[in-house]
């Protein structure tokens, strides 16, 4: 941050990276008081960076609106009687430590469940692993996540042998002569990514995108399959069968470099093209014609984001992906590879530390006697004091349901909007001995907590975050905290101090706890070793595994072999899938959900920026209009729209770029417009995702009742 005096007032500079996508622009925040007394006036720039190459979006623009809006939480807040009460810290922690003791004398150590965030540092993201595991010793800890990236990490995990969500850096999309963008809306989630498609496009490329409806990246497609919600494993089998039979397969890079071809083969030479276009409902050329551009492409990547992993078979959905990708041998070299498209700011390097229920930092597990013997040394403990592994984030609510998780502390995430039947959900929080969240704004979980710890915001919180990339970058805090605020890393040690674990919990700041992570992921698959603060400030960002701090970081991957036992990648047979829901008389149409540009994830913060919530003021739901008249639904009305779990009301807006057997509602309000209301809580058996994209739901005008 810089002061600046200027002839007629005061202006602040702040140095900052935007909070919400995993692009991760950086940006100033420019304050300017034209006299004593005045109100600020501000304005937004955008700096050079390597991903977003000075770009910014709309919501980048307006994101100091919610960080300097008056709605901040500026000190504890403990609900008494209702209503929310300012305490100090003191009383605070003394007030966790109490509950969280009885609980622990009462129900068991697990009694206690710990829930994190994609939006959180890796200092903060890592902290929280260690302060469930150390501090109060649950094995209960998952994050959102969980919702996120889940399918495609573990795809990758299994495949390839790690997870990073690009195998290359985004300047390979325009050495790529053809592009597959399978259920990812890139210009409305990432839009300062869209010129490096449209480049890759002036240059020849072919670009084929599969979604549902129409889209802001669906149109500048040279061919759009529009998938049936829920199919795309079942499409992708299909582009398989043709490679396969029009002779397109790399049969060198298979030999060499894959297990697992002659049961794939066996496999696809079983399957009936006629049957995956009805299933899909695709037509059979259309899926040829992809195919066959991706297949006779010299170079080529694929990219998957939540349209194809929020499924029930997410998991496998990617798998068949990875498939096409290997069957090709397009993979390792310039212009070509895979891109699981990461969606919060730090939805890569949460994924790393230690928030996930089996893992430990470095992408570690803490199955492994090896993993734990390792962390355990770093931390100071002695191993057997490591608890195992927990549940996934929604199995962590059905065991709040259930109350055999009696107290939950919440850290950068709004479960009761973002969980898959939200109403169970709410139901399950309510019934909790004590909720603790830490926030910065009031989100729907917080009004439900039994006590809100205020969290500072990403001006003030200094941090590094991994995006989409893998590419580690440091944010410097742009201004000081105001009010009471702590940073998240702060309330985490002097909690544990609070619990008696204070001597594993010192660091002077974020840096220091940075320097730990080093270590604690030295040697693992996410290797930060090499990385420092001061290499940060200089290089701008370094791609993990960087090993050694002489490494330049690995930009791309799998260039020799895959870090598997022996060098191989896995193809993998996967099976015509059905979504686990299906519709049905009562219930005709098929729901999906996803994002809009001006509003991000549960809303919390963008529906309290003014510039952004007057665009949407207000949720939707996108009907083919022939489906519309149908159900006698006028354009602009409020309509129900109902599942077996429960019912929303949101605006009907016609559309006829959706399938008519499709509608589509956006995820980012709560309350009755919250369509994870209605959502299905079936998961996928491997990953645990949610299967957020499908389900079955009837709609109807809206009647006052
Ligand atoms: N504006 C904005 N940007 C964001 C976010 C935000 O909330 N708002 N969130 C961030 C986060 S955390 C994430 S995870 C990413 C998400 O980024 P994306 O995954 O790109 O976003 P979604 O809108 O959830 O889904 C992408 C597309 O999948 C399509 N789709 C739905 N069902 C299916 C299906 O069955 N098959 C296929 N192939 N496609 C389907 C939808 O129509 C949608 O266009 O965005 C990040 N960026
Ligand atoms: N139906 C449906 N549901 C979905 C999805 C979908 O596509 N469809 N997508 C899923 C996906 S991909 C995701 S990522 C999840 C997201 O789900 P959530 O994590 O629940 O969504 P957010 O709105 O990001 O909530 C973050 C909360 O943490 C606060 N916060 C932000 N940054 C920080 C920080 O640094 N520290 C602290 N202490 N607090 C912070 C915010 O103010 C906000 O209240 O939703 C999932 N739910
Ligand atoms: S939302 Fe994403 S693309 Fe938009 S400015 Fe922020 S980081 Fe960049
Ligand atoms: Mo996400």
């Amino acid at each position: 941050m810089s002061l600046i005096a200027e002839p007629k007032g005061v202006k602040r500079v702040m140095d900052t990276q935007c909070p919400f996508c995993s692009v991760q622009c950086k940006m100033q925040v420019i304050e300017e008081v034209a006299a004593a007394g005045s109100v600020p006036s501000y304005s937004v720039v955008p700096k050079p960076n390597q991903a977003s190459e000075g770009r910014l979006c709309i919501k980048g623009m307006n994101a100091y609106q919610h960080a300097l809006t008056a709605e901040r939480i500026l000190h504890p807040m403990m609900k008494i009687d209702g209503k929310f009460v300012q305490v100090t810290w003191a009383d605070a922690y003394a007030h966790i430590v109490r509950n969280f003791h009885n609980l622990r004398d009462q129900y068991g150590q697990h009694s206690v469940g710990v829930y994190g965030g994609g939006s959180l540092t890796n200092e903060s993201a890592y902290l929280l692993g260690k302060f469930a595991r150390v501090a109060l010793q649950t094995k209960y800890i998952d994050y959102n996540g969980r919702f996120c990236m889940s399918a495609a990490a573990s795809a990758g995990v299994k495949v390839f042998g790690i997870d990073r969500g690009l195998t290359n850096q985004l300047s390979d999309i325009e050495m790529a002569e053809c592009l597959l963008l399978a259920g990812t809306n890139i210009a409305e989630c990432q839009p300062t990514l869209m010129p490096y498609l449209t480049r890759a496009k002036e240059k020849g490329a072919f670009l084929i995108a599969i979604d549902p409806r129409e889209t802001g990246t669906t149109r500048i497609a040279d061919l759009h399959l529009r998938v049936k919600p829920g199919m795309d494993a079942t499409l992708a089998n299909g582009m398989l069968k043709v490679l396969l039979e029009e002779g397109l397969v790399d049969q060198h890079f298979v030999d060499h470099r894959t297990n697992g071809f002659s049961e794939l083969k066996t496999h696809l030479e079983s399957l009936d093209m006629k049957e995956i276009s009805e299933l899909a409902g695709v037509p059979e050329t259309l899926i040829r014609q992809a195919a066959l551009a991706y297949g006779r492409a010299a170079t080529g990547m694929v990219f998957t984001a939540r349209g194809v992993e929020q499924q029930t078979d997410g998991h496998m959905a990617v798998r068949n992906f990875l498939n096409l990708v290997l069957l090709t041998g397009k993979i390792g070299k310039p212009g070509c590879g895979y891109g699981a498209v990461t969606g919060q700011g730090n939805g890569q390097g949460g994924r790393e530390h230690g928030q996930k229920a089996d893992q430990l930092p470095g992408y570690r597990l803490i199955e492994n006697p090896e993993d734990r013997a390792y962390v355990a040394g770093v931390w100071g403990i002695d191993p057997n004091e490591l608890p195992g592994k927990g549940v996934s984030a929604y199995e962590m609510m059905e065991l709040v349901h259930q109350q055999e998780i009696r107290a939950l502390f919440v850290m950068g995430s709004n479960p009761i909007v973002s969980n898959p039947n939200a109403n169970f959900v709410e139901e399950g929080l309510k019934k909790l001995d004590f909720l603790v969240v830490a926030d910065f704004l009031l989100s729907e979980t917080a009004q439900l907590a039994d006590l809100i710890l205020p969290a500072s915001t990403y001006l003030e919180n200094g941090g590094t975050l991994t995006n989409l990339e893998g590419r580690v970058l440091l944010r410097e805090s742009a201004q000081p905290v105001p009010g009471e605020v702590k940073h998240d890393w702060q309330i985490l040690c002097e909690l544990a101090g609070s619990l008696g674990r204070g001597s594993l919990f010192q660091y002077q700041d974020a840096e220091d706890i940075f320097d730990e992570l080093r270590l604690a992921s030295r040697g693992g698959v996410a290797d930060y070793y090499g990385i420092t603060y001061e290499r940060l400030r200089q290089e701008e960002g370094i791609y993990w595994p960087c090993p050694e701090p002489q490494h330049p970081g690995q930009r791309r991957l799998f260039e020799a072999s895959f870090p598997l036992p022996d060098g191989k990648a896995l193809l993998t047979s996967v099976a015509n899938h059905l979504p686990q829901e299906r519709i049905s008389d009562a219930f005709p149409l098929y729901l999906t959900t996803g994002r809009v540009l001006t509003h991000y994830l549960t809303g919390v913060q963008t529906r309290r920026s003014h510039s952004l919530a007057a665009r949407d003021v207000e949720s939707f739901m996108e009907i083919h209009p022939k489906t519309a008249r149908k159900y006698r639904l006028e354009d602009a009305a409020l309509v129900k729209v109902a599942s077996k779990r429960g019912e929303i009301y949101v605006r009907c807006r016609y559309s006829s770029d959706i399938r008519e057997d499709t509608v589509f509602v956006p995820m980012h309000w709560g309350n009755t417009q919250n369509v994870n209301k209605i959502t299905n809580d079936a998961l996928d058996p491997t990953c645990r995702m949610p299967g957020f994209k499908v389900c079955a739901v009837h709609v109807s005008p809206f009647v006052a009742e």
